[in-house]
């Protein structure tokens, strides 16, 4: 983890980059396109973010970072309509293909929609880049939150000030955001969890979670669902061990799975209801050549897992399109700014390609349902 000043300057670099990317107003998602399937090597380190890098050297150059501080406060004022979609942390293959949706929603509705996010998934970044945003004046914000709780007061600030909030994927608590557009029904992807975990050990035996980070409201909720699915009859002789943190970051993921194997030699399966600790963990099953002793199942991305499945590490693991969650965020958000809908309990819209959306009576937004994945149809999907 960074330091607090360290991430300051993090943040800053990357806002600087984002500015200077982002002064043609129709800007292309910023981070690097959907990358394939992740090294099978531990000691192959995924490619960084670009604000990762320009994060390292500004921490040597605190002068350069304040000028594009200023810089970037300018960024989004060109003109026309910009909105802000703004993931748990930049370099994480699942939002970039949510940005797409969002790329391609923002062309439809003829908007600019911008990718800004944190370098790593920490609520301290995500809120100062938000304070930022908020005066810049942009014109809507969609939010991943790293913090449901921590998040309310910016997100109030935002509403308060005209600029609209939804969030879509990990949600800001009622209150701190408009609408929340939810991916899935949330004990839905706990029992999809849970099931494929039972399926993988045989019906008992030790499993653990491998979460993102330990303030995430998206993981936690479905943590706290997989351990009340977990109370059913069925799953009797299953024994939930520990639940660790690998916070969405794919080293620290990584050498979580390790300190499983570890600890629990007799662990029969690790669910991960991240994209990142899903393939970290199902790498270090493959280099610890565990497969068919360890399974791994839980939330990925077909591109990330693709290997994993053909090797037997990870036969089945659960996920939604999240470039319709980008595509759909951008809809909801244009459609309050545009003064279509208030973003109100009962207000309908319609999302372009995905047809006609309510807003439910908690000011949820639902996409659909969990998709499963194994060797009969991951060569159909290609995100
Ligand atoms: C990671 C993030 C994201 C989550 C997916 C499943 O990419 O934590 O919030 O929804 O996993």
């Amino acid at each position: 983890m960074l330091t607090k000043a360290v991430r300051l300057f993090s943040l800053i670099a990357t806002i600087a980059v984002l500015a200077a990317c982002g002064s043609a107003p129709a800007a292309a998602p910023t981070s690097a396109p959907t990358k394939p399937a992740a090294p099978t090597s531990a000691s192959t380190k995924p490619t960084e973010p670009a604000g990762t890098e320009a994060a390292e050297s500004a921490t040597a150059a605190p002068t350069a970072a304040a000028a594009a501080t200023t810089a970037a406060t300018t960024a989004p004022a060109a003109g026309g309509t910009t909105y802000v979609l703004v993931p748990k942390n930049l370099g994480n293959p699942y939002f970039d293909t949510a940005n797409k949706g969002a790329q391609e929603a923002a062309k439809e509705l003829g908007v600019t929609v911008l990718y800004q996010g944190p370098a790593t998934a920490d609520a301290t970044a995500q809120i100062q880049l938000l304070s930022t945003l908020i005066a810049q004046k942009v014109a809507g914000l969609a939010i991943s939150a790293d913090d449901g709780d921590a998040l309310v007061p910016t997100g109030k600030e935002a509403i308060a000030a005209g600029i609209p909030v939804v969030t879509w994927d990990s949600a800001i608590a009622a209150g701190g955001r408009q609408v929340h557009i939810n991916q899935a029904v949330a004990a839905d992807i706990a029992a999809v969890q849970i099931q494929m975990a039972s399926k993988l050990a045989g019906g008992e035996g030790k499993i653990a979670i491998l979460s993102a980070t330990s303030t995430a409201p998206n993981q936690n909720e479905w943590i706290a669902l997989m351990k009340e699915e977990l109370k059913k009859p069925e799953y009797a002789k299953l024994t939930l061990v520990d639940t660790v943190y690998g916070d969405d970051d794919d080293t620290k993921s990584y050498s979580e799975a390790q300190g499983l194997f570890k600890k629990y030699p007799d662990l029969k399966v690790i669910i991960a209801p991240t994209t990142v600790g899903i393939a970290a963990s199902a790498r270090a099953v493959q280099d610890a050549k565990l497969i068919g002793k360890v399974f791994v199942t839980g939330l990925g991305t077909p591109n990330q897992m693709r290997e994993y499945v053909k090797s037997g590490a990870a036969p089945e693991f659960a996920l939604w399109n999240p470039g319709d969650l980008g595509y759909l965020a951008v809809y909801t958000l244009d459609a309050i700014h545009s003064g279509k809908i208030k973003g109100l309990p009962g207000d309908k819209f319609t999302a372009g390609k995905l047809g006609d959306y309510t807003i439910d009576k908690d000011g949820v937004v639902l996409l659909g349902k969990p998709t499963v994945f194994d060797k009969t149809n991951i060569d159909k999907f290609d995100f």
